[in-house]
């Protein structure tokens, strides 16, 4: 019988470090011979991709219930044609966010509320929780810097503050109702001093996963 793979996502506000983070996973779990699919929200799936276009481009206003909605059809195609198919053939899947960046930024930043996000994914039957997720956490101020260093910022990059302040609690709150599932990094250092955090928690879920 084939076991099933694990699921395992990267959360945190914008310049985290997420991708950077994401690479060393991958490799981390590649040396120990597990076959890994690397995939990301909004995106993942071709339509997918044409969300994520427009959800981070476009010119015309969109309402908050609107970009939930989106984002959570990227979702439901990405969970159906490529995350359960691998989990289920026994791959792993490492996807740069999922479901709980709905609940910080939508029900967080634009204050749509965590009952309307849960709410929608009942109603979708999105219910696959991720085993591992990894909360890259830091000042807001600091990660939006990192991101000004590379260009142009998209449409959620242009919010204020006060919406990424929302944003973290609502991230911060879900990590410390579910300490098991989500665990906190300090993104704030230096990339090998993140790494070494990311691995450690990574070393200890393999040996819990295989124990
Ligand atoms: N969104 C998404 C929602 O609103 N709801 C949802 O349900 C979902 C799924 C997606 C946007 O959509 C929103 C959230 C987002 O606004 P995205 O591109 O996936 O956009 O997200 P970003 O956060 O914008 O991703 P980025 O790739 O742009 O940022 P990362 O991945 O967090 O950061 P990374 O690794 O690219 O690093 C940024 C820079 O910092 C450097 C890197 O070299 C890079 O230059 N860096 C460090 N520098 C110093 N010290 C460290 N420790 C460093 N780590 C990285």
């Amino acid at each position: 019988m084939t076991v099933r793979g694990r699921f395992i996502t990267l959360e945190g506000l914008e310049g985290v470090g997420k991708t950077t983070n994401r690479e060393f996973i991958e490799s981390t779990l590649v040396e120990r011979g597990i076959d890994v699919l690397v995939t990301r929200e909004p995106g993942g799936t071709d339509l997918g991709e044409q969300l994520r276009h427009l959800l981070l481009h476009a010119t015309a206003p969109v309402s908050a219930e609107a970009e939930l909605m989106m984002m959570a059809a990227s979702r439901k195609q990405h969970t159906v044609d490529v995350i359960e198919p691998a989990l289920k053939s026994g791959q792993w899947v490492l996807c740069d966010r999922y479901a709980d960046a709905s609940y910080a930024y939508q029900g967080g930043g634009r204050e749509l509320g965590i009952d309307v996000v849960a709410a929608l994914h009942d109603l979708l039957q999105i219910d696959l929780q991720p085993d591992l997720t990894f909360l890259l956490d830091m000042p807001i101020a600091d990660g939006l810097n990192r991101m000004a260093a590379r260009g142009k910022p998209d449409r959620i990059e242009k919010e204020a503050l006060a919406f990424f302040e929302r944003a973290r609690a609502a991230y911060l709150q879900r990590a410390h109702a579910q300490p098991d599932r989500m665990k906190i990094v300090d993104a704030s250092l230096s990339i090998e001093a993140v790494q070494e955090q990311v691995r450690t928690l990574l070393l200890a879920f393999l040996e819990r996963d295989h124990g």
